[in-house]
């Protein structure tokens, strides 16, 4: 069994799957803390955990294809640290809301396939450097993990060029999460993290990275975290017709109460929390949430990440806000949308989102709650 060796995990995680493990904290302890602690982070594997050892760990450095450096974990060490704050989000999340207009293949997650952490390491763009690429000669730059499928192929991404050598993208190889050397969940001891671009190209156990041409042929980059249109069935899917997902749309989520929660009345209002969040650094304006199907909305209160710049807001945003609530009610249905930098705003259903993927799934939030007077 590749899976006998698997970390142990916090019971607090609900189990999406097992083998490979893919789990999330509830939704009330998600909102608990601005930095996700690391147990509380959601694991998404598609692959075995590697079992890897510092004292023998490689990054093999490329390009198209042919070696041109091997990094050992001290030599990356000696790079300039760097440290940023940022969500990780799979590009799943909130799948089974979607899956609720249409059957869909994934897995099945709620509100909390996202974390917020801080990661430490070397600047992508440093090593690339160092290494003397040619940003117009190429276009894109290809990651390997250390885990691998039965056929020996490993886990693979990729992001454009451009990216990948901007400074300003906070692009980093990192070797800590919330001051930590990296969980064998989480990657150790070396991930890629790509703020404000969907999970899947933040590749985990990080063996090498190819600058190239093309884009990462894995079956994660080209058959696999693409979007289509709610018409698009399995018959007729095109996967080389649609872009890989890179940067994240506007999103926000509802997570305490959670949907069919009973709970109590303070003097006329209720209290409702969440997280909302933007990829490529655009940042979280406003949260609107209402109680009256749209009637009325009221705007909630952010806590951010203050510490950063124009363009870089990688961190989600917290929001918190009292509805007033009439009293003669038995239920109240709340719904939640964020804006964000650019005005992106999210759709309001999700039937006009839908995809056979189920991934970006950015709709409104939308739950009904019990009062009890
Ligand atoms: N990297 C490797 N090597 N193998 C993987 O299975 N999963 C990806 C990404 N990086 C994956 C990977 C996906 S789809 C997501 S959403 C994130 O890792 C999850 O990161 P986390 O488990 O640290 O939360
Ligand atoms: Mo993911």
């Amino acid at each position: 069994d590749p899976y006998a060796n698997e970390p142990t995990r916090h019971k607090a995680l609900k189990i999406n799957g097992n083998k490979p493990f893919c789990a999330e904290p509830s939704s009330s302890l998600l909102v608990e803390s601005f930095l996700t602690p690391v147990p509380f982070f959601y694991v998404r594997n598609h692959l075995p955990v590697p079992e890897l050892e510092l004292k023998n760990y490689t990054l093999e450095l490329a390009m198209e294809g042919t070696t041109k450096k091997t990094l050992d974990f001290k030599t990356l060490k000696k790079y300039k640290k760097m440290t940023i704050t940022a969500a990780v989000m799979c590009g799943g999340n909130r799948r089974s809301e979607m899956s609720k207009v249409k059957q869909l293949k994934g897995i099945n997650w709620n509100v909390g396939a996202v974390g917020n952490a801080t990661w430490t390491g070397a600047r992508l763009c440093d090593v690339l450097k160092d290494l003397g690429v040619d940003e117009n000669a190429f276009n894109h730059v290809q990651f390997e993990g250390y885990d691998l499928d039965p056929s020996g192929m490993p886990y693979g991404a990729s992001i454009p060029i451009s990216k990948a050598m901007d400074p300003r993208a906070d692009v980093i190889l990192a070797y800590e999460m919330n001051g930590e050397p990296l969980s064998k969940d989480h990657g150790f001891p070396v991930r890629l993290i790509v703020p404000g671009v969907v999970g899947a190209r933040n590749v985990k156990w990080l063996s090498k990275i190819n600058i190239s041409k093309e884009e990462s042929q894995s079956q994660w980059q080209q058959g696999d975290y693409k979007g289509f249109s709610p018409s698009t069935t399995w018959d007729n899917v095109d996967f080389s017709k649609s872009p890989a997902i890179q940067e994240m749309p506007v999103v926000s989520a509802i997570c305490e109460p959670q949907d069919s929660d009973t709970i109590k009345i303070n003097n006329g209002k209720i209290q409702v929390k969440g997280y909302a969040w933007s990829g490529g650094g655009r940042k979280i304006i406003r949260v609107d949430v209402t109680n009256d199907k749209g009637k009325t909305w009221h705007t909630a209160d952010l806590m951010e990440d203050l510490q950063a710049k124009e363009g870089r807001y990688w961190s989600w945003s917290l929001w918190n806000v009292e509805l007033p609530v009439d009293k003669k009610l038995k239920e109240v249905e709340i719904w939640a949308k964020a804006v964000d930098s650019s005005y992106n705003v999210q759709p309001e259903s999700f039937s006009n989102i839908y995809n056979i993927r189920g991934l970006l799934c950015n709709a409104y939030h939308k739950i009904k709650v019990q009062l009890n007077q």
